[in-house]
C-alpha cells in the first residue's frame, strides 16, 4: 500500500501516459478545439475528439436528441468537418500540451489508413477507432457488428500509424467478446466499450417517431448496467486495457467500471449540456475511495469484482 500522499490517477497504458482516468465521451464537447481544451482543463486526461471522416458530413435532420427515461437518444449521423479540417484543430491543441485523442470513422480501408495517417501526423497521441455508429447502418454498416472486419480494419490502422489505437465496440451485438478478441488479434492498443445502445422514441400524441433517423443511439445511466457487462466480459478475455464508456455520472460509476475491468472511463451524456466539473467530482471521488479504502493505486482496484 503506498503513503497517502502519494496516491496519484495517472495511467500508463498503451503506450500512454495521463494524467488521470477520465475523458470525455467522443461527440461530446469534441467539435472544436475550445470545447477540448475545456475539457482538459476540466481535469479530463485526455480530450477525444468528435468522430471525423474522410469528408465533412451536415449529419441528419433534425430532431437528432431527444430525452427519455434514463437517458438521452441522439442520432446525430456523425456530422463533423472532415480529418483535413480537423487536423488543424489538433495542432492546435498540441501546441498547448493538451493531449489528444483522435475518434474517427471511414467506409474503405484507404480511407480509414488515409484518416489515420492525417490524424498522426498531426500530432495526435492516439487514435480512437469509431467502428461502432448506430446511426448509419443504412450507409456503410456497423463494422463493430463483424469481427472479420474489426481485426481488418483495425491492422490497417496499425499500419498506417504508430500511434495507439483505441478501437470503440458497440453494445449492439451478439457476442462482444469475439469482437474485442478481434480488435486485439488486429493489433489494437485498447478497448473503448461501449459506443450507444441502438433506441427509439415514439410521441403517443403525433403518433410518429420522434427523431427523423427513427432510431438513434441510447446514453445516459441507463446504459451502463449493459456497457459494464460487456467491459466485465471483456476483461476476461483480452490482455489490452479497457476504457469503460457509458453512463458514468460521477466517481461511484466510475469505480464501477474500474472494478469491471476498465483502467479509465469516458463521460458523455453528463458532460453533455456543459457539465465540465465531472471530471473534477469523478478524479476527486476516485482518490478519496483508494483513501478510504485503503488502496494504494488505481491498479489495484482495476478488475477487482472479478476476484474472490
Ligand atoms: O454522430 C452520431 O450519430 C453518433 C456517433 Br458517430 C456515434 O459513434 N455514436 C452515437 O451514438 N452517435
Amino acid at each position: 500500500m503506498g503513503k497517502l500522499t502519494e496516491l496519484s490517477l495517472v495511467v500508463e497504458f498503451a503506450g500512454l501516459r495521463l494524467r488521470s482516468r477520465t475523458m470525455n465521451a467522443s461527440g461530446v464537447l469534441g467539435m472544436s478545439a475550445p470545447l477540448l481544451r475545456r475539457v482538459y482543463e476540466s481535469g479530463a486526461g485526455a480530450a477525444v475528439t468528435k468522430s471525423l471522416g474522410p469528408t465533412g458530413r451536415p449529419g441528419h435532420s433534425n430532431p437528432t436528441v431527444v430525452e427519455v427515461e434514463g437517458g438521452v437518444l441522439n442520432a446525430m449521423g456523425l456530422p463533423n468537418p472532415g480529418v483535413g479540417y480537423f487536423a488543424d484543430e489538433v495542432r492546435e491543441l498540441k501546441r498547448e500540451g493538451i493531449t489528444v485523442v483522435s475518434s474517427f470513422f471511414a467506409s474503405t480501408l484507404k480511407e480509414f489508413s488515409e484518416s489515420a495517417r492525417a490524424l498522426s501526423e498531426a500530432g495526435s497521441d492516439a487514435l480512437e477507432l469509431n467502428l461502432s455508429c448506430p446511426n448509419v447502418e443504412g450507409e456503410v454498416g456497423m463494422c463493430a457488428a463483424d469481427a472479420a472486419s474489426v481485426e481488418r480494419v483495425t491492422a490497417a490502422v496499425k499500419a498506417a500509424s504508430d500511434k495507439p489505437v483505441f478501437v470503440k465496440l458497440s453494445p449492439n451485438v451478439t457476442d462482444i467478446v469475439q469482437i474485442a478478441v478481434a480488435a486485439e488479434k488486429g493489433g489494437a492498443d485498447a478497448i473503448t466499450a461501449t459506443n450507444t445502445l441502438k433506441a427509439m422514441a415514439i410521441d403517443a400524441d403525433f403518433r410518429r417517431p420522434v427523431l427523423a433517423n427513427v432510431t438513434g443511439g441510447l446514453s445516459g445511466p441507463a446504459l451502463k448496467p449493459v456497457s459494464l457487462r460487456c467491459v466485465w466480459e471483456i476483461f476476461d478475455a483480452v490482455e489490452i486495457p479497457i476504457i469503460g464508456c457509458g453512463g458514468v455520472s460521477g466517481w461511484r460509476d466510475a469505480v464501477e467500471y474500474l472494478l469491471a475491468g476498465a483502467s479509465a472511463v469516458q463521460i458523455g451524456a453528463a458532460v453533455r449540456d456543459g457539465g465540465f466539473e465531472v471530471f473534477g467530482e469523478v478524479n476527486a471521488g476516485v482518490l478519496e475511495y483508494m483513501r478510504r479504502n485503503s488502496y494504494g493505486s488505481v491498479a489495484e482496484i482495476v478488475g477487482g469484482a472479478h476476484r474472490e
